[in-house]
């Protein structure tokens, strides 16, 4: 129950505070909260409940201009998962989901082609074996472009 309410108790302290650190924080991230920021937050809570949010990371990963929402999510003790939430037409998209690290996540976006839209670089833990990916948005679909160590620490 208290991890349903605390990305939202979470959420509603940086709505609070005014924050606007658009930078990665330690989990959860909750930095932005501007309004489209929050509604795509509630739109991930709405539609998969009772998951466990880790980590949140923002940027236009579809090259629209509006930002975009990824999230790493808990689906089990030792698994994870992540999609992200695109604009899309006035409403909210959601992507496939990936398997996303157990532990130390942290999402990096970084313009790696040099054309948009933006690579997204995820990594983490699994106990002590690392591993990391590099995304992008294809089509409104999370795809793994390469990486390394992912099926061990996912
Ligand atoms: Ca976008």
């Amino acid at each position: 129950m208290i991890s349903r309410i605390l990305p939202l108790l979470l959420l509603s302290l940086v709505i609070v505070c005014g924050c606007d650190n658009p930078k990665q924080q330690d989990p959860p991230d909750l930095g932005r909260g501007g309004s489209g920021v929050s509604a795509m937050q509630h739109y991930f809570v709405t539609n998969n409940p009772g998951k466990e949010v880790i980590k949140y990371g923002y940027k236009d990963l579809n090259n629209d201009g509006q930002e975009d929402l990824v999230v790493i999510y808990r689906v089990s003790k030792d698994k994870n998962m992540m999609r992200a939430i695109l604009t899309s037409m006035g409403g909210y998209l959601a992507t496939n989901e990936v398997p996303a690290p157990v532990s130390n996540q942290r999402v990096e976006f970084r313009d790696i082609d040099q054309k948009p839209p933006m690579e997204f670089i995820v990594q983490g833990m699994k106990g002590t074996k690392v591993g990391y990916a590099v995304f992008r948005i294809e089509n409104g679909r999370i795809v793994d472009l390469f990486g390394e160590g992912m099926a061990d620490c996912c």
